[in-house]
C-alpha cells in the first residue's frame, strides 16, 4: 500500500508528522525586512502542515526585489524570525526558511544606494517588481535594468548564501533551509540561457551554467548539514520571463550533482508557477528528473507542487512522491491539514490581500470548530 497524505515521513534530518507542505508564499509585511509579531502568529496557525516553508527571504540587501519582504541578515530581522520559530515550535510544528537571491527581479529603489540590480548579463527581464510608497500604497512596477555581476563578486554571491543559511539555523532556530534556485530569480537566471549569456566559466555549457547554483548548494551544505537542506527547482515555468532552450538536459545535470549532496529534500515546481502544469512548447519528464536524481544516489524526499488537491496529491504519493507543497490553499485554511483529512469545504483566499497589509487577509481566515 502507497503511503497517505496523513502518514509521517523523514526528510534528510526532519521528521516530519505529515507529507503536506506549506509552499513559500511571499506576503510583503516585512517593512526594513523584518518579520513582525503578527508573521509569528500566521505560521503558528499553520503549523499542523508537516513543514512550513517560508516566504522568500533576502539573504542580503542586494538579494531584496520586492517591497516589505523579510531579510536574514541583521540583528533586527535575526530577532523577528526568532520570535517565528519559536511560536511555531511551541505549536508543535516545524519550519524552513527560503534563502532568496532575486538577481535581475529588482529595482533601483530597492537596492543598495539606488544602484542597478546584479544578474548573469544585462538583459533586463520583462517582468513587474511590487512597490510600496511612504503613504503604504503598493502598486507593480516594471523591473530595471540590472548590470553583470563580475567574477569576481561570485564567491561573495556563494558566501551570502552559506552566512544566511547559518543565521537562519544557528541563530533564528529554523528546522533547515531551503535554496530558491527557482522562478527566474538568480540562481535560476545563471542556470537558464535565456538570461545567462556570460561567456566565463559561469556562462555556455550546462556544466558552466549549473556551477553557481551547485557552489551556493555545496557551500550551503557545508554550512549547516545537508540533511538540513532543500532546493527548489522549476525547469520550464515563465515565471519572471525566464526561458531555457533545452531544460531536460540542464536540469537532469541539475539533479545528478545534487544527488550525492545527501539533501533533505528537492522540491519541484511542475509546469508554470501558479498557473498550469503544462507549458505550452516547454515539455518536460519530471518522472525522468526523478529518476536521474535517484540514480546519483539522492535520498533526499521529492516535494511536488503546483494546483495540487487532495486527489492529484494521493495520485502524486501513488507515483513515488514523497512530499506535497500547497501554497494558496493555505493561504485561506491555516487547518488545511484537517480540511484535507476531512474532506471539509476550501476557505477561497482573497487575491487582494495577498501582497501587503495587515491581518486582514493574513491571520483572519477561519478555522473549522
Ligand atoms: C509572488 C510575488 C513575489 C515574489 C516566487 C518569491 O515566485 C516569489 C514571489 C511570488 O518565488
Amino acid at each position: 500500500m502507497s503511503s497517505s497524505l496523513f502518514d509521517p515521513v523523514q526528510a534528510g534530518d526532519l521528521q516530519l508528522a505529515n507529507r503536506i507542505v506549506m509552499a513559500p508564499l511571499t506576503r510583503n509585511r516585512s517593512p526594513n525586512a523584518i518579520p513582525k509579531p503578527i508573521t509569528a502568529t500566521y505560521y503558528a496557525q499553520r503549523a499542523t502542515a508537516g513543514l512550513l516553508i517560508t516566504e522568500a527571504t533576502a539573504i542580503s540587501h542586494q538579494g531584496q526585489g520586492y517591497a516589505d519582504v523579510p531579510g536574514l541578515y541583521g540583528t533586527e530581522q535575526l530577532d523577528g524570525w526568532k520570535r517565528v520559530t519559536q511560536a511555531v515550535h511551541e505549536a508543535g510544528g516545524k519550519i524552513v526558511t527560503q534563502l532568496w537571491h532575486v538577481g535581475r527581479v529588482s529595482h533601483d529603489s530597492l537596492q543598495p544606494d539606488g544602484q542597478p540590480p546584479v544578474a548573469p548579463s544585462a538583459i533586463a527581464a520583462k517582468t513587474k517588481t511590487y512597490l510600496i510608497d511612504d503613504q503604504g500604497n503598493g502598486s507593480f512596477a516594471p523591473t530595471s535594468t540590472p548590470r553583470a555581476l563580475d567574477l569576481e563578486e561570485l564567491p561573495g554571491i556563494v558566501h551570502t548564501f552559506a552566512a544566511a543559511a547559518r543565521n537562519a539555523v544557528e541563530t533564528c532556530g529554523f528546522d533547515g533551509v531551503e535554496i530558491h534556485a527557482a522562478n527566474g530569480y538568480l540562481l535560476d537566471q545563471f542556470l537558464k540561457d535565456g538570461a545567462n549569456q556570460r561567456t566565463d566559466d559561469y556562462g555556455g555549457s550546462i556544466e558552466n551554467r549549473a556551477r553557481l547554483l551547485l557552489e551556493c548548494t555545496r557551500a550551503v551544505v557545508d554550512a549547516v548539514g545537508g540533511g538540513k537542506v532543500g532546493i527548489r527547482l522549476s525547469p520550464v515555468t515563465p515565471a519572471n520571463d525566464i526561458v531555457d532552450s533545452d531544460p531536460q538536459p540542464l536540469f537532469d545535470h541539475v539533479v545528478r550533482q545534487l544527488g550525492p549532496l545527501g539533501l533533505a529534500y528537492v522540491h519541484v515546481i511542475e509546469g508554470a508557477t501558479g498557473g498550469p502544469r503544462e507549458v505550452e512548447g516547454r515539455p518536460f519528464d519530471y518522472a525522468a528528473l526523478k529518476k536521474a536524481y535517484r540514480e546519483a544516489g539522492g535520498k533526499g524526499a521529492w516535494m511536488v507542487n503546483n494546483g495540487y488537491t487532495r486527489e492529484l496529491a494521493e495520485a502524486a504519493l501513488e507515483k513515488g512522491a514523497d512530499l506535497i507543497a500547497f501554497g494558496r490553499p493555505f493561504i485561506a485554511n491555516p487547518d488545511l491539514v484537517r480540511r484535507l483529512k476531512e474532506n471539509a469545504p476550501l476557505n477561497t483566499p482573497d487575491t487582494k490581500t495577498f501582497y501587503g497589509g495587515g491581518e486582514k487577509g493574513y491571520t483572519d481566515y477561519p478555522t473549522l470548530d
